[in-house]
């Protein structure tokens, strides 16, 4: 299995957890990484680089692209990065055969989704509404997926990631947190489900605070294992219970949808 960005922050915590679950992996990143896993190839490349990502994917049963740049940049920049490279390596996977591929799809795609008051949002309940150039980029990276499953027959799986981190820092990440254990159960039922075609999923823990519903990351096999509700009381001592009429916790991209916010988050 070919991972892209795998020197990053999900790419790292996917190089331990992949392997235990019989995943061999071809790891890729523009910087070269420094230690190595059992059995695991290292790559070191751009994913902007079509010919480049061609060689890579050669033989791959699949592709976890999470290489890009993380959050909010120049237009230049994340647009570079994301679509130039999301483009990059959907093609690669359909020149080289591979037939199925994760795409790192972001929360952000539907920043300005009012957040429910009651009851979880569902995928189709959020089409496009991005907070930032960085979640256009990630409207993209949805759209790039459905194409090719559509126009190609691949298999392609987009995750709308909430919080992907150690632990939650903020009382928004009580809902929308996604546990290291998680991301790595999350990408490996994405790899596993039969015939998912097309498919957008959100991507968080079993948060008792949740927002998002996850039946249909659910049927993809996904069981969830953590809940950020352990960390509540500790973050709630400090910030105080979230206002629902603070934009942070009114809409579902929290501070990525708020005015002063920009490229230097
Ligand atoms: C994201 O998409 C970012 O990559 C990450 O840095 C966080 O900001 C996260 O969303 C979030 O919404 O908490």
């Amino acid at each position: 299995m070919l991972l892209t960005g795998a020197a990053g922050r999900i790419g790292t915590v996917l190089r331990g957890g992949l392997p235990e679950r019989g995943w061999a992996l071809r790891s890729l990143d523009v910087v070269p990484l420094t230690d190595t896993r059992p059995g695991e190839e290292h790559l070191v490349a751009d994913v902007t680089d079509p010919a480049a990502v061609l060689d890579a994917a050669q033989g791959a049963d699949a592709v976890v692209h999470l290489a890009g740049v993380s959050g909010e940049s120049t237009w230049a920049a994340v647009s570079h990065a994301n679509i130039e490279g999301t483009w990059s390596v959907l093609e690669a996977a359909r020149r080289a055969g591979v037939p199925r591929v994760v795409l790192a799809s972001s929360n952000h795609a539907t920043g300005f989704t009012p957040r429910p008051g009651s009851g979880l949002l569902r995928e189709a309940d959020a089409p496009p509404r991005p907070d930032t150039f960085y979640g256009v980029t990630k409207v993209a990276t949805e759209a790039l997926g459905a194409l090719y499953a559509d126009r190609y027959g691949m298999d392609v799986v987009c995750l709308r990631i909430g919080t992907a981190a150690p632990e939650p820092t903020t009382t928004r990440h009580l809902s929308t947190w996604l546990s290291p254990g998680d991301q790595v159960g999350l990408v490996d039922a994405a790899l596993r489900a039969p015939a998912p075609g097309f498919a957008v999923v959100w991507g968080i823990s079993a948060n008792t605070r949740a927002w998002w519903d996850l039946t249909a990351a659910r049927a993809l096999g996904y069981e969830p294992q953590d809940d950020a509700e352990v960390f509540a009381a500790a973050l709630v001592e400090v910030d105080g219970e979230p206002d629902p009429a603070d934009p942070v916790h009114a809409r579902v991209g929290g501070e990525f949808t708020t005015r002063d916010f920009d490229a230097e988050h």
